[in-house]
């Protein structure tokens, strides 16, 4: 029987390939996107395509066959063998709104999970030939290069904040008012794994976007905290399952975007429980 740092070293190793391998039928599907059918799921910017699944059943296949006793959680094919000791989150194509409109910018994410701790993520871009990968207490690289975290400020870097439908709208529009008065500035990239490999590599300075599920976000965020940055826990009490806020931050940026973010929240939260005009408030 293998020792822990043995069975997670099989597991990343295996990981590497097979993320590569999801890549290239997913970068198939890519090249053909004008033959597939999109759909929308929760709503019209929520679209899943026969490639997010197919790349999903590959993976799944994949990783059954070499680790018959671990668990899988995907965006596309749900949770099986929930108690498990190794769970793997996958999202096939995160970013899939960019992948129909023939953007780059949308990667296959992998994270491995023990306890509800990342000792693992990857996340593979395609299009770039790109390569992230964060091992918990080891650093995180890109084509095996460590990358760290921007020493730019909020005024001086990006500043990558995402929004749905789901999240609180004024909320946001609050975030991009108070960024662009300080003097700052920011992006919206539609994937959210490769917003956070960038905020780990230091293209970005920090992330935040409300309500995303834990296969958008585990691996990226244990990018950005072995990449010297600050990234919040989403799978603490209960969050493997959930939607949660998602906050990644160089550490020397992290009191200015934390404040702004937890202010525009407090602002939106009580414009939401004032009564409306038509009990004649306003
Ligand atoms: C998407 C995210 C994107 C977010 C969407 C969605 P998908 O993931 O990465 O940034 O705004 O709500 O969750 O659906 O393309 O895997």
């Amino acid at each position: 029987m293998l020792g822990e740092a043995d069975e997670i070293s099989a597991r990343l190793k295996f990981a590497r390939r097979l993320i590569r391998d999801g890549g290239a039928l997913a970068k198939a599907h890519f090249q053909a996107r004008g033959q597939l059918a999109v759909e929308s799921k929760a709503g019209s910017q929520d679209l899943v395509t026969l490639a997010d699944r197919d790349v999903e059943a590959l993976l799944r296949t994949r990783i059954e066959g070499a680790f018959p006793q671990d668990g899988l959680l995907g965006e596309e094919h749900g949770l099986s063998g929930a108690d498990a000791s190794y769970l793997w989150v996958i999202d096939p194509i995160d970013g899939t709104n960019c992948f129909v409109h023939g953007l780059p910018d949308w990667c296959v994410v992998l994270a491995c999970i023990r306890q509800d701790q990342v000792l693992f993520g990857m996340i593979f871009v395609p299009c770039t030939g790109d390569l992230y990968w964060a091992v918990a207490g080891k650093g995180a690289y890109r084509n095996g290069r460590r990358i760290h975290t921007s020493e730019a400020g909020i005024e001086n870097g990006f500043i990558a904040i995402g929004g749905s439908s789901r999240g609180m709208a004024g909320q946001i529009g609050g975030i991009i008012e108070a960024l662009l008065s300080r003097g700052g500035s920011f992006v919206r990239n539609g994937s959210a794994a490769h917003t956070l490999a960038l905020v780990a590599a230091g293209h970005y300075v920090g992330y935040f976007q409300p309500k995303l599920c834990a296969w958008d976000s585990a691996a990226g965020l244990l990018l950005v905290r072995e990449a010297g940055g600050v990234a919040d826990d989403v799978l603490a009490s209960g969050g493997l399952l959930e939607r949660r806020d998602v906050f990644a931050v160089a550490k020397h940026a992290c009191h200015d975007l934390r404040k702004i973010v937890a202010w525009e929240t407090i602002c939106q939260t009580a414009t939401l429980l004032t009564p409306s005009s038509s009990q004649g408030w306003n």
